[in-house]
């Protein structure tokens, strides 16, 4: 960090850095121009009877909230006050464990995050099926790798930490498989050895017929799958009705592409496949997605095995056994508080944040009354906008903590000013707690880990705090002792819990302290390397055999997954009730130089701050479109304006938009500004998922229409 008179002006990548292989990212190297913008809120701020916002004091910002949180407990109980908690509730390491730990002093379980509206089927699949007590192969030198609607070069996921092209630049000079599921030739898919271009949302059918062909054809590792995985026999008659020539009919392919990947990656040796938020929202089946994802990995055995050494056993986690057997499944998937609406209830991927807002909006016992949410947009990140709006606005309390006046926050009645993440201690504890989120998904090749001290202090006369103290701020106000975690408290090697101190404050490393108490490498280690490092265990971890009597297994025919196989199987597309006037599909994607909502800023925009619709050349082209011209696309719910721009590497028939833009309806004139919100065209209770409640986010019906005064983006 390149700092002048106290105010950072660039970011480059550390060269002594190993970490991330001394490789940054355009929104990493954008921090200096977030941190000193002019958008950015240096002091909170409340809102008016009229509607203004005036500054206040960040201690007067507590006393109001602490003492409005006391009407509306005292009133309805602490159930009426909810926190959400988005992308940015992650950026800062104590950020999001003090929220749920204020939550629990308060005694509310209404803890919603973006987890459920990104790919919830993650950890849910994962109870389903069970997990391997060693990692799986992951990064370990995969001879193959099915990347199933995941956009690694923009995205930094499916891939270890570092830069996404030289990994993959080095998986094919070494001869080994890339194989790409998108409806877009995305940078990746013209990496890949083979790409498949499917029409979007038929994921499962296609991982399905993967899986019959390997079933057919015995290309399974057959000894792994005979000691250690139940439910062939249900799994071979799930997937019967998938055959490579059906599903290709319906995906617009060839059955030859579908028999081609699965003997690849069956056939290939080590590898893994991973999917991203393309197949989640494109079918509102994540769990489903993901469990055929697992039940890939399972069937060809890529796993660890006994006498194997472990590359990444964690850093800041506590040491996990590594044993060469299954932790079997977990039946009973409502492991978290039952919600009022549809019946849905918290699962391993908690609350279902699509239901937060008719939680808001339906009166009874219960109803939420107060939101505080910590690094999110809901205005903008949500499906269903217009609910999302009308439901923020029927709220007694919305309380924001944001660095700018995001779509949300227009709508708050407090915006709690924070401190930024180069202004406040940090480590890399996300990052060793995705490998437990999935296989391949994100996370470090090699046992590493990094603590940064703040670089810079917050600009001159600001008034922000950092996003803990707000939490431990009100529950003080509020009478309530905050009882702080470890971040691995389930782990039998896990800290118990340490009571804070309500009276002197602690510090931001005492509290880090807490929350890494049991890793493997100690913080106080971790320090000593400024510029981050490798920490190889030694002794290595090595894979021990299979502990003598023990009988779990990998479960591949879940009864529930293979219910809502068989409905797939009868009906290849759950979109179509919607579809009936509105010819194209409006599917995901996203763009280099944001985070969702974040990060959109002139030093990154060059210079275009809205999103476009990407289209194919040729419907383009029928529609009388070029490039630049703004066109209304319309969905059986609403419609949004938007400028179009051509897309070759698109299939016909989509349209392809980034989502977390634009604002309000009655703020559509601004598009050139702020872009277009995607999420106003999602419905939430016609297509989704009974387990995590996400409803269709991509793959969405639409058409567009062309108005008849001609417009287009200014240069
Ligand atoms: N249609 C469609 N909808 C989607 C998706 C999609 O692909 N398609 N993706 C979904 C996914 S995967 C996700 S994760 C969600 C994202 O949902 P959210 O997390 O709710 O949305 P973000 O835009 O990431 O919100 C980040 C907010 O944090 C603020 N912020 C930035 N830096 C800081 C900071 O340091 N501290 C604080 N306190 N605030 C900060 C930003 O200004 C912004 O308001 O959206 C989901 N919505
Ligand atoms: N630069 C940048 N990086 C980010 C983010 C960002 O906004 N910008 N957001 C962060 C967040 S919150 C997340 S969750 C991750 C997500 O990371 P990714 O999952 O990699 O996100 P996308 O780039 O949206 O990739 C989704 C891909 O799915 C494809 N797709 C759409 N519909 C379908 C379908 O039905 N089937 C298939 N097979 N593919 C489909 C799209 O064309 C797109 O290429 O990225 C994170 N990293
Ligand atoms: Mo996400």
């Amino acid at each position: 960090m390149e700092i002048e008179d106290g105010r950072p002006v660039k970011v480059r990548a550390d060269p002594d850095g190993i970490t991330h292989n001394r490789y940054t990212c355009v929104k990493g190297r954008s921090f200096p121009h977030m941190i000193t913008s002019d958008r950015r809120l240096l002091r909170s701020v409340k809102r008016s009877a009229d509607g203004t916002y005036v500054a206040l004091e960040s201690t007067e910002a507590f006393d109001e909230i602490a003492q409005h949180l006391r009407q509306i407990v005292d009133k309805y109980g602490p159930r009426a006050v909810a926190l959400y908690s988005g992308t940015k509730g992650q950026q800062n390491t104590l950020s999001h464990p003090m929220a749920t730990a204020f939550m629990r002093a308060l005694g509310s379980p209404m803890i919603f995050t973006s987890n459920t509206i990104d790919q919830p089927g993650k950890p849910i699949a994962r109870a389903l099926h069970g997990t391997w007590m060693a990692p799986p192969q992951g990064y370990d030198d995969p001879d193959v790798v099915l990347f199933v609607g995941i956009n690694p070069l923009v995205t930094y996921s499916g891939v270890p930490n570092g830069n996404p092209n030289t990994y993959l630049k080095e998986l094919r000079s070494r001869g080994k498989e890339i194989i790409v599921i998108d409806p877009r030739r995305t940078g990746l898919a013209k990496r890949a050895t083979q790409f498949i271009q499917p029409t979007p949302g038929q994921d499962i059918g296609l991982l399905a017929a993967m899986i019959r062909v390997i079933l057919d054809e015995g290309l399974f590792d057959k000894t792994f799958v005979q000691d250690n995985v139940q439910g062939l026999d249900s799994l071979r008659e799930g997937v019967q009705p998938f055959s490579p020539e059906l599903v290709a009919t319906r995906a617009g392919i060839t059955a030859d592409e579908i028999r081609r990947a699965a003997r690849t990656f069956a056939t290939a040796g080590r590898g893994y496949a991973v999917a991203g938020t393309g197949p989640s929202m494109g079918t509102a089946q994540s769990t489903l997605i993901e469990y055929l994802i697992l039940t890939l990995d399972t069937l060809c055995g890529h796993y660890l095995r006994a006498g194997e050494t472990v590359r990444n056993p964690g850093t800041l986690i506590p040491t996990l056994p590594a044993i060469a057997q299954a932790s079997p499944a977990k039946p009973g998937l409502a492991v978290g508080a039952p919600m009022r609406v549809r019946g849905l209830v918290g699962t391993p991927a908690g609350l279902p944040t699509a239901a937060l807002p008719e939680e808001i909006l339906t009166s009874g016992e219960g109803q939420i009354r107060a939101l505080i949410c910590l690094g999110g947009n809901p205005v903008s990140a949500f499906p269903d906008q217009l609910e999302t709006i009308e439901a923020m606005k029927a709220l007694d309390l919305l309380v924001t903590l944001d660095i700018e006046m995001s779509a949300t926050s227009q709508l708050a009645h407090y915006v709690i000013a924070p401190t930024m993440n180069l202004e406040v201690p940090g480590a890399s504890l996300l990052t060793d707690a995705m490998l437990m989120f999935a296989t391949g998904y994100k996370g470090f090749a090699d046992a590493a880990a990094r603590y940064s001290p703040p670089v810079v202090t917050p600009p001159e006369g600001a008034d922000v705090v950092e996003e803990w103290e707000f939490f431990y701020e009100v529950a003080r106000r509020l009478g309530l002792t905050v009882s702080f975690q470890g971040a691995f408290s389930f782990s039998k090697t896990a800290a118990p819990p340490v009571e804070l101190n309500m009276v002197t404050k602690p510090t931001a490393d005492e509290l880090l302290e807490i929350l890494l108490a049991g890793s493997r490498i100690p913080l106080s280690e971790v320090k000593r390397h400024p510029h981050g490092a490798l920490f190889p265990p030694d002794p290595p971890v090595v894979v021990q055999e299979k502990e003598r009597g023990w009988n779990g297994r990998l479960d591949v025919g879940n009864a529930d997954m293979m219910a809502d196989l068989r409905l797939a199987a009868e009906k290849d597309d759950l979109a179509v009730a919607l579809a009936d006037g509105f010819p194209l599909r409006l599917i995901s994607r996203r763009l280099n130089h944001v985070v969702n909502s974040s990060h959109n800023l002139e030093a990154t925009n060059r210079g275009r701050p809205y999103n476009f619709a990407y289209m194919n050349p040729k419907d383009m082209a029928a529609l009388g479109l070029t490039d630049g011209d703004v066109a209304i696309i319309e969905s059986a719910r609403s419609n949004i304006p938007a400028v179009f721009a051509s897309d070759e590497n698109l299939r016909a028939g989509l349209i392809s938009m980034a989502h977390s833009f634009g604002g309000r309806p009655d703020q559509d004139a601004q598009m050139f500004d702020i872009g277009s919100p995607t999420n106003r065209l999602l419905t939430i209770t016609d297509v989704w998922e009974r387990y995590s409640g996400q409803p269709l986010m991509s793959n969405f019906p639409v058409r567009v229409r062309v108005p008849e005064t001609r417009r287009s983006a200014p240069n």
